[in-house]
């Protein structure tokens, strides 16, 4: 097949709804065709970069996030922990590298993190590089000195979503306005961090919302280098629980418009995998995305298991993305490299 012409992808930061809604009503074909080009345009589109996650601070969080269920208001089975002490957290890294790991993702549900929680946070993040890993967080909103004092411990990457579009989001979240998330980007950003920043389609959002979502993060001053696609996780006991489920295809179609929107970065197939047929993720795969979560839990909830990755990835012909084939500023930010159990691509 012919390749396309770089110009025919281009990083922009000046999309409209008006276009983003445009892609999202192509022919389906069409869209995939499209996506399928920018994905092999910069990237090997075999290549999918497989990636685990850890709890440190699981539930008891104050936000209401109609989501989730780690937000102490609904009743949802989550225990709330405090933060893990660091030698258990290194101890799990330190498993992570065993098992081939080269980067370590620590989650907290917080609002945001106090200022006497960034030390042990801190002192989490430089025990886990010393191991020779690469880190990243996801801890809540942080002012400017939390998202540096972050940097020097020697954080590599951020993980903060946006979650939906500005006009739907405060149906989802009352806690926290919008405008503090761009806030929050914006200090990672400046602090020299990566950003991983996404959202979540199948909250009951209108297809104009799922662009509306896909624009916003577009049109951020920098292309996040990483871009989790979650669909909802329904747990009960959350606001969200029993929401009007996302037709499969509309969920393909918004992989393949953010992969189209921003072509160089990491398009990740993130939460809801574990309801997902292999073929609805084969054509995500085909749409542009190329990393997923590896291992049989996200945070709280559960991911596909191993064994079933594994097949997946033989059947589809796909090889996990070994961190050296990517340029630095394309590898994810919020991940652990498995290369065990799926062998790395050369
Ligand atoms: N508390 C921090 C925060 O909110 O930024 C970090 C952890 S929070 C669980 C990270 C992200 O997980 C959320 O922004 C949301 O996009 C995603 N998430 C949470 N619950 C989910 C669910 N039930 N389904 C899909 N994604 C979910
Ligand atoms: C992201 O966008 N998705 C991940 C990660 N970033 C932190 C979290 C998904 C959480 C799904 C619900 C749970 O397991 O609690
Ligand atoms: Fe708390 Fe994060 Fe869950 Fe919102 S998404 S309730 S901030 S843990």
């Amino acid at each position: 097949m012919p390749q396309p012409a770089l110009a025919e992808f281009p990083i922009r930061h000046d999309w409209t709804l008006a276009e983003v809604e445009a892609l999202f009503a192509l022919p389906f074909p069409e869209l995939l065709y499209r996506a399928a080009s920018a994905h092999r345009q910069r990237f090997d589109p075999t290549q999918v970069q497989v990636s685990t996650l850890l709890s440190v601070k699981t539930g008891g969080c104050p936000e209401d996030c109609g989501y989730c269920p780690q937000a102490a208001r609904y009743h949802t089975g989550v225990a709330a922990t405090k933060l893990m002490e660091t030698a258990a957290v290194v101890e799990r890294a330190r498993q992570a590298k065993a098992a081939g790991a080269s980067r370590f993702c620590m989650g907290a549900a917080w609002r945001s993190p106090k200022d006497r929680d960034i030390p042990k946070v801190a002192a989490m993040i430089r025990e886990v590089k010393a191991l020779g890993l690469e880190t990243c967080a996801t801890l809540g909103m942080l002012s400017a000195a939390q998202a540096q004092a972050l940097k020097d411990a020697g954080l590599d990457y951020y993980n903060h979503n946006l979650d939906s579009a500005p006009d739907f989001y405060g149906q989802i979240i009352h806690t926290r306005e919008y405008q503090d998330r761009l806030d929050t980007l914006a200090h990672v950003r400046e602090a020299g961090l990566k950003t991983c920043c996404g959202g979540i389609v199948g909250m009951g959002e209108s297809r104009r919302q799922r662009a509306g979502l896909l624009c916003a993060l577009a049109n951020l001053p920098a292309h996040p280098d990483s871009v989790p696609i979650n669909r909802l996780v329904q747990v009960e006991g959350t606001p969200l629980h029993g929401t009007v489920e996302l037709d499969p295809f509309e969920f393909v179609r918004t992989v393949a418009v953010a992969r189209i929107l921003m072509p160089a970065s990491m398009v990740r197939l993130s939460a809801g995998r574990e309801t997902m047929s292999d073929e609805l993720q084969a054509l995500c795969f085909l749409a542009g995305a190329n990393s997923i979560f590896y291992g049989e839990k996200l945070l709280t909830t559960g991911n596909p298991d191993t064994a079933r990755d594994q097949a997946l990835f033989a059947r589809l012909g796909l090889r996990p993305m070994a961190v050296d084939a990517v340029q630095d500023d394309r590898i994810d930010a919020c991940t652990v490299t498995v290369h065990a159990g799926i062998t790395a691509a050369a």
